[in-house]
C-alpha cells in the first residue's frame, strides 16, 4: 500500500533520578564532619516539540526510540548530581498522541509548542538530609525515582480549513492545483490521489488551507475505496467543499450521497458547513445541469467551476474564504511542504 506517514508508534522513556549520595565530611581539622552526601539529579523528561516545518511523521520511522538522560548521582560535599537532559520528540502540527495498544486518546497537541509527556524520576536525597540529633551518621540516602517507559501511538491529523469532498475523478485535485500552491496529481482515472495533499490559497495577508483527499465512494464509511482512511484528515476543517461532476450522470445525487457517507462516519462531519461546486462546466450540456443543481439546492451556495474558465475563479475563491471564516486560526503555519507527501509515498 502507500506509505503516507500519518500513523506510527515510538518508544519513549524518561530518565531515572540520580541516587542520593552517602558521604561524610572528612577534613583535616574537622573530626567527624557529619554527613554531606548530595542529592541526585532529576531524570530528564520526554517532551513533544511541535515543529512547524514538519509535515509528516516520516522522520519517526527512522528514529523510533527516545530516551531521556538519567540524573547523575549526588556527590560528597553536598554536591548535587546534574539533571538528566530531556528527550525531545519533534512532531508536525496536528499530531495526536494515543495509547499504542488501545488507541485511546492521550493528548492532542493542537495549539501547543511543547508538551511534557513523561516526567523524569526525582533525584534521591543525599544522606545529609537524614541527619537528626539522635542519628548523626545516617549511612543511607534516598534512591532516585524511576523514570517511565512506554510505547505510544502517534497520529497526524492534517489541519486544513477546507476539505474537498467528491467522488473519484470529480476534479478535486484540479481544483486545489488551480487555487493553491499545491501540485496534486491529476489524471482521467479514479483514485489518482492516494494521499492527502494540502495547499494554501492566499490573498493579501489572508490564507486558507485546503485539503485534497482521495475520492470518496458509497460505502466509504464502512471501508470501501480508500477515502475512509482519510476522512479524519478533514474532521477538523471549518468547512467542506462538495464537488459534483457535471459531466457525470450522478451530478444531481453526488452531493447527497457524499454527505450521507460522511455523516455515517461522523455526524459532526456530515453537519459541517459547506458549499457545493459543480465541476467541468466546459463540457457539453453541463450549463443546464448546473442550473438544475443550483435549483435543487437553492438554500446552499452552489457555484460552477471549469479549469478552463478564468471568470469563474473569483466567485469561488470568495466563497472558499468566507467558508473558512477569513483568517486562519492562530498557531498554524502557512509553510507547506506538499512534496513531503510524495517523498513518503515512495
Ligand atoms: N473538461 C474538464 N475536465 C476536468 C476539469 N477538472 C478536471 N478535469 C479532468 O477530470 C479528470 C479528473 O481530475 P482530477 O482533478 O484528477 O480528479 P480528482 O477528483 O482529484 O480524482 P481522484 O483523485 O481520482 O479522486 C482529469 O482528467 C482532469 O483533467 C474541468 O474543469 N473540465
Ligand atoms: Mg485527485
Amino acid at each position: 500500500m502507500f506509505g503516507f506517514s500519518d500513523e506510527t508508534y515510538i518508544d519513549v522513556a524518561s530518565g531515572n533520578g540520580g541516587h542520593g549520595c552517602v558521604s561524610f565530611r572528612r577534613e583535616k581539622f574537622v573530626p567527624k564532619g557529619g554527613p554531606d552526601g548530595g542529592d541526585g539529579g532529576r531524570g530528564g523528561d520526554v517532551v513533544f516539540v511541535v515543529r512547524d516545518n514538519l509535515r509528516t511523521l516520516g522522520h519517526l520511522k527512522l528514529q523510533r526510540s527516545f530516551k531521556a538522560e538519567n540524573g547523575r548521582p549526588g556527590q560528597g560535599a553536598r554536591c548535587a548530581g546534574r539533571d538528566g537532559r530531556d528527550a525531545e520528540v519533534p512532531v508536525p502540527p496536528g499530531t495526536v498522541i494515543r495509547n499504542a495498544e488501545t488507541g485511546e486518546l492521550i493528548k492532542d497537541l493542537t495549539g501547543l509548542d511543547r508538551y511534557v509527556f513523561l516526567c523524569g524520576g526525582r533525584g534521591g536525597l543525599g544522606n545529609w538530609h537524614f541527619r537528626t540529633a539522635v542519628r548523626q551518621t545516617p549511612r543511607f540516602a534516598q534512591p532516585g525515582g524511576k523514570g517511565t517507559a512506554m510505547r505510544v501511538g502517534l497520529e497526524l491529523q492534517i489541519i486544513a480549513d477546507i476539505g474537498l469532498v467528491g467522488f473519484p475523478n470529480a476534479g478535486k485535485s484540479s481544483l486545489i492545483n488551480l487555487f493553491t500552491n499545491a501540485r496534486s496529481k491529476v489524471a482521467g482515472y479514479p483514485f489518482t490521489t492516494k494521499i492527502p495533499v494540502l495547499g494554501v490559497l492566499r490573498e493579501g495577508d489572508q490564507d486558507v488551507v485546503i485539503a485534497d483527499i482521495p475520492g470518496i465512494i458509497e460505502g466509504a464509511s464502512e471501508g470501501s475505496g480508500m477515502g475512509y482512511k482519510f476522512l479524519r484528515h478533514i474532521s477538523r476543517t471549518k468547512g467542506l467543499c462538495y464537488l459534483a461532476d457535471l459531466s457525470d450522470d450522478n451530478y444531481l445525487t453526488a452531493y447527497e450521497t457524499l454527505r450521507a457517507e460522511l455523516a455515517k462516519y461522523s455526524e459532526e462531519l456530515g453537519a459541517k458547513e459547506h458549499i457545493i461546486v459543480g465541476t467541468k462546466i466546459d463540457e457539453p450540456g453541463t450549463e443546464e445541469r448546473f442550473l438544475e443543481l443550483k435549483e435543487k439546492y437553492s438554500d446552499c451556495t452552489v457555484l460552477p467551476l471549469s479549469i478552463y474558465r478564468d471568470d469563474l475563479l473569483e466567485p469561488l475563491k470568495h466563497a472558499l474564504f468566507s467558508l473558512a471564516g477569513g483568517r486562519r486560526e492562530e498557531g498554524f503555519t502557512s509553510r507547506m511542504d506538499t512534496d513531503a507527501y510524495y517523498r513518503d509515498e515512495a
